[in-house]
This record gives C-alpha cells, structure tokens and sequence, in this order.
C-alpha cells in the first residue's frame, strides 16, 4: 500500500499486523484504550490471518493440491479478509487524540471543490457513515473517473464499493469500534471521530494518489 502512504503489513509473502502508530491510551478522549487494543490485537489480527488463510488456500488451489472447487468461496474469504485489514490499517492512520485540526492546501480544496464546503463533507459523511446497514465503514476517497472525493458506506468490509477507488480516509463503524464507550449510540461516535481526524495524514494521502 506504499502507494498511498499506508502502512499496511505484507513481508515475506504474508500479510502482517502492522504495530499502532501511538500508544493505545492517545486515543483518548476518542477511543479508551481497551477499545483500541482489542480492536487492534484481536479484530484486526483475526482479519490478517484469515486474509493469509485464504491466500494459502487459492495458492494451494494454483499448484494442483487442493481442487479448484475450493477456490470461489477462497476468493471470497480474501475479499472480506484483505478488505478488512486494508480498511484498519487506513483507519489507525486516519484518527488522532488531538482536536483542532483541519483539512488544509490541496486538501481543503479538494473538500470544497467536491462538497461545496466543509459543512458539506460534514453532513453527507455523518449521514453516509450512519446510514451503514449493520457492520461496515465510512470511507472517503479519490474517484478515479471524476477526480472528486467521493464518500462510500461500505458493508462488512468490501461490498458496495466502485473498483478503482482510492480511499484515504477511514471510519469503522462495526460495533467493536465504539460500543465499550459509545454503546449504541453511532452518531455520537461518528461525531466524535470528525472532531478528531488526522487531517496532515489524510492530506499526504490525497497528495501520493494525486498525479501531476
Ligand atoms: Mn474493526
């Protein structure tokens, strides 16, 4: 994923649970710390082992050990499970402790030039993200045919999402995300989260997609 700026594990031919990049507790007043760490060392490691799981098997399915039956639903697993690690990787990098920050430069412009303002961003990621049906993500990103942002709901972690989409800006909305603090309450959660997105990351991955 080097080529938007995330961290996202992958040596030696498997995929790995990058390290957070800030202690557990700098979350705070977003996320507590128990939040974060089972999120991160059980959730998001479960979606690294079963992206390796299913790689293994459509691998296996490719030099003739394993019939070629086994691949569909393979492919599917990697789908979910890549997906998943994917998304955690954007959303570590996408929240921050601090409060106060906000899209600046090319950024800013983006923003507005696709939104009309930042109160339009606003407004349209907190009812797209809300609106998610079950487990799944807010996710703002590059359409590579318009140049626009464009902010998708994806389901689970992969479904409902135009191929070619560059995302760089991440919010879980599956319940093991906020319900330890925010229980039921998403929209206070998805609140929370504008007020505390790391807008300087955000910016560097816009500006590693954009060509000139
Ligand atoms: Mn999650």
């Amino acid at each position: 994923m080097k080529k938007n700026c995330l961290t996202c594990g992958y040596e030696e031919g498997r995929y790995v649970l990058p390290p957070l990049p800030y202690s557990p507790a700098s979350l705070e007043p977003l996320l507590d710390e128990e939040t974060v760490l089972l999120h991160h060392d059980k959730h998001h490691a479960a979606y690294v082992s079963g992206a390796n799981a299913a790689a293994d098997t459509l691998q296996r399915v490719a030099t003739g050990e394993l019939a070629a039956e086994e691949a569909p639903y393979a492919a599917r697993l990697l789908a979910f499970n890549l997906g998943g690690h994917i998304l955690h990787c954007l959303y570590w990098e996408s929240i921050t402790g601090a409060t106060g920050g906000a899209p600046e430069g090319r950024l800013a412009d983006a923003i507005n030039h696709s939104f009309g303002s930042m109160e339009g961003f606003e407004k349209t990621f907190r009812a797209v993200t809300m609106g998610v049906q079950g487990s799944g993500w807010g996710v703002v990103g590059m359409d590579p045919v318009s140049g626009l942002l464009r902010i998708f709901g994806i389901e689970r972690h992969h479904d409902i999402l135009a191929p070619g989409f560059e995302p760089i800006l991440a919010c879980d909305v599956w319940e093991h995300a906020y319900y330890l603090r925010y229980h039921n309450n998403r929209a206070g959660y998805v609140d929370s989260f504008l007020k505390h997105i790391d807008w300087e990351k955000t910016q560097q991955r816009l500006t590693a997609i954009c060509h000139e």
